[in-house]
């Protein structure tokens, strides 16, 4: 049984991080991907990205899907009345649909919600894909606490950053939600299946 948990928690895992637009600015993206590189984690993804602040544009807002769209909400209007007490934009997608909303979305709630949005779209930002055993657990614990305040010296939080709302770099918290980032800031393509050299080196 025991061999087993241990096994099972040495699985080739992929996780999401990001290098929020401080990261950027400041010039820590060599910094901060070295950490990862470093380590042994496996690169499979890697752009700047600048996430659009118009959170319609994130929509997935094709031409052809605006005017479906359109055409099922000018046909609803016209056929039915809209109901007493709905606004005018109710039938509009709903704020908070998009790509970084959608990310956040467990922290939708939160009072600083928003200026997290204003915070991850003021800049670019690194996205990256990188896979390992173990890369999730791993990486949180290259990245420190979420307040860097909390966060050791060594980690990144703890060396480079001072404070919650501009804490330089983003990890995913399990594999599940690790390959569902992936999904959500990468398109197909973009990302590389490949064998590293020194995957023997790495892992027995
Ligand atoms: P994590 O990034 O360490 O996983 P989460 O609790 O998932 O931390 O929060 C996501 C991000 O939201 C944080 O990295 C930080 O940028 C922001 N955040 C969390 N708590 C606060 C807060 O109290 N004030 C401002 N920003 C916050
Ligand atoms: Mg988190």
């Amino acid at each position: 049984f025991l061999p087993h948990l241990v096994a099972s928690m040495e699985e080739v895992e992929q996780t999401y991080i990001m290098i929020k637009p401080d990261g950027v600015q400041r010039g820590l993206v060599g910094e901060i991907l070295s950490r990862f590189e470093k380590k042994g984690f496996k690169l499979t993804g890697l752009k700047l990205f600048q996430c659009p602040k118009e959170l319609a544009e994130d929509l997935h807002c094709s031409l052809v899907s605006c005017y479906v769209f359109l055409f099922f909400v000018l046909g609803f209007a016209t056929l039915e009345p809209r109901p007493e007490g709905l606004s005018e934009t109710t039938s509009l997608p709903p704020r908070g649909s998009g790509k970084v909303c959608e990310h956040y979305k467990d922290l939708q709630s939160k009072p600083f919600f928003p200026k997290l949005i204003d915070y991850i779209t003021s800049g670019p930002v690194v996205c990256m894909g990188w896979e390992g055993v173990g890369v999730v657990a791993s990486a949180r614990k290259l990245i420190g606490a979420t307040n860097p305040l909390n966060a050791e010296p060594g980690t990144i939080r703890g060396d480079l950053a001072v404070q919650t709302g501009r804490n330089v770099v983003h990890g995913s918290d399990s594999p599940d939600n690790g390959k569902r980032e992936i999904g959500l800031w990468f398109k197909e393509g973009e990302l590389c299946a490949w064998t590293a050299v020194q995957e023997p080196w790495l892992v027995e």
